[in-house]
């Protein structure tokens, strides 16, 4: 039966000796042994009686086995659902419980989140490949369509409650296609991979791209500078956020030399400073290509491979995608003018997991999605990102809701409101910031209110800050401010 999506990117790899994963620690998987793995899995998930359309959630560290498990879903036809691994046991109830979950994959201690649970620890032990092991390598493809779900990502929002983005075997495979095309990858590749891979830029761009052209990724369990300088020589290409060039560029050992043989460099997720496009040409010769994507969306504009790559720009809508700058009803605005940036293709997700009204509210009739980011488009069509309409923070490519950890600063002992800001910061661009208004006169204590809302909240979203203030400063329409609490703490 027809599966697009194992199809395209996994079944033509089958019986193919290429090297798919090189493994820091010097191993090389091949496709085909990557696909026998994902076979395996997909038969417990046959064993377990799964079927099509059942969500699989999936929270573990990065690694081959880990990899094979999204395979597997798309060989079983199970929407896979991957979980940042920092998310803390009250996250993932939450997301557990709304996407519904027939099964939770997850590292060990993890067992007791969820009623059907099986274990994937780092180095590829735990119950779950324990029960692979006795299984064929080769497994029946469920038929699915290019309209039905592959994956759901979660992804918070504005009001503190987490959405799950439903993304369609199409959303991925167009993107797949386009990015590959539009950024050269071959086979010939091998694409330097420190990404996690519960996230679209690491899971579906860098993955999804490396499929499709057949390529191999250099795949390291995270982002460690030594390891990347130390390998860089055999890569061929690197994704990362902006962090990730400006550690290497603290680095004296990241020099032209050690980047003259690179094809690409590709940098998104958050913004990348101009001033780092311009120090990593004059260091490498090297002008890194920015692309601009979502959740929701994969990726919507890209700099061009051979044009110009411009400082401070996202390029230009991918082929296939639109991408305009509006007014608040949807109205194109002239060149020039800042309005908010709506996307349409097919990129674009199929709304948020139960959650008809928030769907609606961000997706026009018209088939429009509003990214709640603000941009300009300049004389020469590039595309500016100048700011968010959206209230985000970006930490080192993660984001982080303010209203989430306002919610739970507002519910601790001593706290009249709050304020969560982003301020600028070296390593990860922006970082947490939580302003308490205090209620009464004793002024809470900042390590208690840090350590209360400590479980509730993946470590990356903890504020590195409190800062009480008498009164928050509101707007005429009562509306908090942020931007002068971020002119004052910064
Ligand atoms: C780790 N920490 C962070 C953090 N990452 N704090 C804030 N923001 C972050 N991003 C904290 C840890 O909790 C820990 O805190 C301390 O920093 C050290 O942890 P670490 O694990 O050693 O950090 P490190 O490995 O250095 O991680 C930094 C990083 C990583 C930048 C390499 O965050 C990363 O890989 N980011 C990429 C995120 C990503 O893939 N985004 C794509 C989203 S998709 P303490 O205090 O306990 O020491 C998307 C769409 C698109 O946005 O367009 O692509
Ligand atoms: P996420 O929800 O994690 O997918 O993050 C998507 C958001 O990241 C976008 O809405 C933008 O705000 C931001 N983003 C992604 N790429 C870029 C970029 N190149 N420049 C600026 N912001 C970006």
């Amino acid at each position: 039966m027809a599966n697009p999506l194992y199809d395209t990117l996994f079944a033509r790899h089958q019986g193919s000796e290429r090297p798919f994963l090189h493994l820091a620690g010097g191993e090389t998987l091949s496709y085909d042994a990557f696909l026998r793995q994902a076979a395996r899995i997909a038969n417990v998930f046959a064993e377990m009686g799964l079927e099509p359309g059942q969500r699989v959630a999936v929270q573990v560290a990065k690694s081959p086995e880990a990899l094979a498990v999204c395979a597997a879903c798309a060989q079983a036809g199970l929407v896979f659902l991957p979980l940042n691994t920092a998310y803390t046991q009250s996250e993932i109830s939450y997301f557990l419980e709304d996407s519904g979950a027939s099964l939770f994959i997850c590292g060990p201690g993890g067992e007791a989140k969820a009623l059907r649970v099986e274990t994937l620890d780092a180095t590829g032990g735990g119950s779950l490949m324990a029960r692979a092991a006795d299984l064929p390598e080769t497994a029946p493809v469920a038929g699915r369509g290019e309209d039905d779900l592959a994956a759901f990502l979660y992804t918070s929002g504005t009001t503190g409650r987490s959405k799950g983005a439903m993304l369609s075997q199409r959303n991925l495979l167009s993107n797949a296609a386009t990015l590959t095309e539009h950024w050269r990858f071959a086979a010939e590749d091998r694409l330097l991979h420190a990404l996690p891979i519960f996230h679209t830029h690491g899971l579906f761009v860098a993955t999804n791209v490396t499929l499709t052209a057949g390529g191999a990724m250099i795949f390291l369990p995270k982002f460690d500078l030594d390891a990347m300088i130390g390998l860089m020589p055999q890569a061929t290409t690197m994704m990362g956020v902006p962090t990730f060039y400006t550690r290497l560029l603290d680095d004296p050992r990241f020099t032209a030399d050690l980047t003259a043989h690179m094809r690409l460099f590709i940098s998104g997720s958050a913004p990348l400073l101009a001033e780092t496009h311009v120090q990593f040409e004059a260091r490498t010769g090297h002008r890194i290509l920015e692309r601009y994507g979502m959740t929701e969306t994969g990726m919507n504009t890209s700099n061009p491979y051979d044009g110009e790559r411009r400082a401070g720009t996202v390029g230009f809508p991918l082929p296939g995608i639109e991408a305009r700058v509006c007014d608040a009803e949807g109205r194109e605005l002239p060149q020039g003018e800042i309005g908010q940036i709506e996307v349409r293709g097919p990129n674009v997700f199929q709304g948020y997991w139960n959650m008809p009204e928030k769907t609606k509210e961000e997706l026009r009739p018209n088939g429009f999605f509003l990214t709640g980011d603000l941009g300009r488009v300049d004389a020469d069509s590039y595309l500016h990102i100048v700011g968010r309409s959206k209230d985000l923070i970006i930490s080192g490519g993660y984001n982080i809701y303010p209203k989430e950890i306002e919610l739970l600063l507002d519910a601790q002992p001593g706290v009249k409101e709050s304020a969560v800001i982003g301020l600028p910061h070296a390593d990860f661009g922006e970082q947490v910031v939580g302003v308490v208004v205090p209620d009464g006169d004793a002024a809470p204590d900042a390590e208690t209110l840090l350590s209360a809302i400590a479980p509730d909240l993946a470590r990356f979203k903890q504020p590195r800050r409190i800062e009480i203030l008498a009164e928050l400063p509101r707007n005429s329409m009562g509306k908090v401010q942020k931007n002068v609490l971020r002119d004052r703490f910064s």
